[in-house]
């Protein structure tokens, strides 16, 4: 007959549905593992190859962990609430929670079709009024805290979506979703204070599995800066002060003018009467562009004299104050002591306005007096700065700082780039805010036994582009009753943003149908953190900053017993065709339904797994398919010809007991080093060694190989194992074990050496990459001692040599 996946897929799928074997037992023996994919948002286009290839690695991943001995958890669900849903609503006339519900049917469907493990009794949908409930609740928590707050202040405005967005959702100055041009509005918003978590965000940061790299980003996010504020008294007008943010204290002798942002409440007080035509044209300007344009590097500097001059408070020296749109209002104090000699920005926008430029800081060796062609940033010593010449800049910053403290004229301050979240759409699909505003009692929560507050249907879904969301327009929504005095009261008719939901799901899974709370705290502390997250890494400081913050807010409230929600993290790349990555709208979209349709699923999965290392981005070749669907066959093949010679086998040579060992070795190391197309390759080697020798393959080893290609093409390694005399699945299968002894000649040894110097020898597997390699060095008794107290730059890795570990 051959290898037939279309019979055999669906076929098992039915199986497994049947003996329930993708459920996740709360009260399992085993331990736990929960491998999470972050969830979609389910979009009107279905899923591409790309999206895919998170998913299928993430299915091996939590197969192979299965295999292992662990209760895995492994769910899917829906991100369902949003502004495209609500757009395709407007455009089309139907109601986003059908057509979001038509989009999910599409998806499961698709999801279904991968094979995925998923346990799909723990489904959920943020956009349910049982979900959303508690999505309100805890908004109800972070208002009790504190935490919610309501406040005037120009917001990001999309002119097309008409709705405010968060900065995270402005990309280049343009809005996420449209790509229009982002203006600003003023606008009372509901704000959540994440900016009171910005140490706690920063510090946590250091305890994660993450890469690097979007630790990095969440780090600049955040952006902290230690420096100082020092005010200025503004000359011949003395009860009027400019405080500054400057994270160079010690450049304070270098100050040549002063700027302030062109919104600063003191530039109306200080401006000249011959300066203020100007000064609010200026003004006027800089308000209407977005801070990204006003904060780029290359742009050249523009500013406006007030006619002021600030009075330096270490040397009395008057400084010129400035308007200029390079400093903003929401940093710092929004005003600065500019210092061209030490500073690109200042230094750019002392030239255009021939501003003096005085070198405050030289390096050993370097003429104080040498004049400078651009701003000097690096390190040295404090020059032209009186009685502090000689000191090096962290003592400089200490002591002016101490200095001025003393006269009350400063204070050591940190501050953030953090800003707190605007947390408010004026849209129609979200979860509405449940507070209730009473003329007599002010803004009230909403009862906890009175949530959900459903979303009401509505006839018109367009934004009113007044800054009210379509629902200020239900007066059987709006109108209500203040829960505190029963007079008549106004409910709150904004919405919460795309991203509330997203914050706490991960909870949800671990007790998705509880009616009474968000979550019983047993379950979730049994199954959380999250051991494995994987998802794009376009998430870096969106989602992943925003289910942080929530996870901690949670911990302070007693609510759940951890402070950090996933554990380690993978960032899977993206397909791109012909180099461009794939998207609807380039309309280069490879689906993979035809595909599994042609091919089989477990192709599909293959090849997905084969593209290359599954952290990088990667060309889809439509045509190397082919390939992993003749290797398929092939494995069919092998085990349909062999099974009755093996099944009466006990006894292997000793060829093919090496090949088995070292496809156990192999595959396992790759799985848990996420080397997925290199587990590929070690089967196709294996298929090919046993066909060439015509070996006589005993019954073990044929095991072991279904087994460990199970998490890969579960299918049909579902088939083999039947194929095999097994009644039963081989998901209850064990994982099989190797033994040292027949790969001796796979492994070396190397040499690892702390700059250059060697410090120890250990053996590893000939093709480990640098990151284990690295991890297993680092952690030598020997090779520790010669780290201890240093900074590691970056380590060397010449395979199957030696790691040679650059320190500082
Ligand atoms: C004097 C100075 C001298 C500065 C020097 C830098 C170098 P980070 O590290 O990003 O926090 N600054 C302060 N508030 C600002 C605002 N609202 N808009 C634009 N720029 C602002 O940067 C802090 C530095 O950015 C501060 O230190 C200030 O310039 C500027 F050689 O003060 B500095
Ligand atoms: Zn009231």
């Amino acid at each position: 007959m051959g290898y037939e996946p279309n019979i055999i897929e669906p076929k098992w799928r039915e199986a497994w549905r049947e003996a329930r074997l993708n459920e996740a037992r709360d009260d399992s023996s085993r331990p736990k593992y929960y491998c999470l994919d972050m969830f979609p948002y389910p979009s009107g286009s279905g899923l591409h190859v790309g999206h895919w290839r998170g998913y299928v690695l993430s299915d091996v991943f939590s197969r192979y962990k299965r295999l292992r001995g662990y209760e895995v958890l492994h769910p899917m669900g829906w991100d369902a609430f949003g502004l495209p849903a609500e757009n395709d609503a407007i455009k089309k006339g139907i109601h986003p929670s059908l057509g979001t519900a038509r989009n999910i049917a599409n998806f499961k469907s698709q999801l279904e079709q991968m094979g995925a493990m998923f346990d799909w009794t723990r489904e959920i949908n943020t956009s349910s009024p049982e979900y959303y409930k508690f999505t309100q609740w805890i908004f109800l928590q972070l208002y009790d805290m504190g935490l919610a707050y309501r406040k005037e202040m120009p917001i990001n405005w999309c002119p097309s979506c008409k709705t405010g967005l968060a900065n995270e959702e402005v990309v280049d100055g343009a809005c996420e979703r449209c790509g229009s041009e982002v203006t600003k509005k003023n606008l009372n918003q509901w704000m959540l204070r994440i900016t009171a978590y910005a140490e706690r965000l920063l510090a946590d940061l250091d305890s994660l599995e993450w890469p690097e790299k979007v630790k990095k980003m969440q780090a600049n996010w955040i952006g902290k800066s230690e420096g100082a504020r020092i005010r200025f008294v503004i000359k011949d007008c003395a009860d009027q002060q400019i405080e500054v943010f400057t994270t160079r204290p010690d450049t304070l002798y270098g100050a040549t003018y002063m700027v302030l942002a062109p919104e600063h409440p003191l530039v109306e007080v200080i401006t000249k009467d011959e300066q203020r035509a100007a000064v609010q044209a200026y003004a006027r300007d800089a308000l209407a562009k977005s801070a990204l344009t006003r904060q780029m590097q290359d742009k050249s500097k523009t500013g406006q004299f007030t006619g002021a001059y600030a009075v330096n408070p270490i040397n009395g020296e008057a400084l010129p104050i400035y308007i200029a749109d390079y400093v903003l209002m929401d940093y710092g104090t929004g005003a600065i002591m500019a210092v061209p000699g030490h500073d690109e920005r200042d230094f750019a926008f002392a030239k255009a306005y021939q501003l003096p430029i005085r070198r405050v800081i030289a390096e050993p060796g370097v003429n104080a007096n040498a004049p400078l062609l651009e701003a000097y940033t690096g390190e040295g010593v404090l020059v032209h700065s009186g009685s502090f010449d000689g000191l090096v800049i962290a003592e400089g910053k200490r002591a002016i700082v101490a200095h001025l403290e003393k006269n009350g004229l400063a204070e050591a301050v940190v501050s953030y780039k953090l800003r707190d979240w605007v947390f408010a759409r004026q849209r129609y699909w979200g979860e509405p805010i449940p507070l209730i505003h009473c003329a007599n009692c002010g803004t009230v929560p909403v009862p906890e036994a009175d949530l959900p507050v459903l979303l009401p249907d509505v006839k018109r879904y367009e934004p009113t582009g007044t800054g009210e969301s379509p629902l200020a327009a239900i007066d059987s929504f709006v109108h209500t009753v203040c829960p505190k005095c029963h007079g008549p009261a106004r409910r709150e008719t904004d919405t919460m943003p795309q991203w509330a939901g997203s914050c706490w799901y991960f909870l949800r899974f671990a007790d998705p149908h509880n009616k009474e709370q968000l979550f019983s705290k047993e379950k979730v502390d049994h199954w959380l953190p999250v051991d494995m997250y994987i998802g794009g890494v376009e998430h870096a400081v969106l989602h992943l900053l925003y289910a942080r913050f929530f996870t901690k807010v949670l911990y302070d409230r007693k609510v759940i017993s951890f402070n950090e929600p996933f554990l380690r993290l993978f960032n899977q790349g993206m397909l791109t065709l012909n180099g461009a990555k794939m998207s609807k709208s380039k309309g280069n979209v490879v689906s993979p339904d035809e595909l599994v349709e042609r091919y089989g699923t477990d192709t599909v999965r293959l090849y997905e797994l084969f593209v290359g290392p599954p952290e990088v981005d990667a060309e889809w070749n439509p045509r190397a398919i082919d390939g992993m669907s003749r290797f398929l066959s092939r494995v069919y093949r092998l085990v349909e010809e062999r099974a009755a010679g093996a099944l009466g086998r006990q006894q292997a040579d000793r060829a093919v007991l090496k090949a088995r060992h070292r496809l156990i070795k192999h595959v396992t190391e790759r799985i848990e080093w996420f080397r997925f197309n290199t587990v590929v390759s070690a089967f196709m080697e294996f298929v090919g060694e046993m066909q060439d020798q015509s070996a006589a393959l005993d019954r073990e080893t044929l095991e072991a190989f279904v087994i460990c290609l199970s998490p890969l093409a579960p299918h049909l390694a579902e088939e083999c194992w039947r194929m095999l005399g097994h009644s039963s699945s081989v998901f209850l299968a064990v994982w099989p074990t190797f033994d040292p002894l027949y790969l001796q000649e796979d492994e070396v040894e190397i040499v690892i050496q702390v700059n250059g110097k060697i410090k120890d020898r250990m053996t590893v597997a000939m093709d480990a990459p640098l990151d284990n390699v690295f991890e297993q060095g680092k952690a030598r008794e020997a090779v520790a001692r010669a780290l201890d107290g240093k900074t590691i730059v970056k380590p060397i890795y010449v395979a199957g040599k030696l790691l040679n570990i650059v320190v500082r």
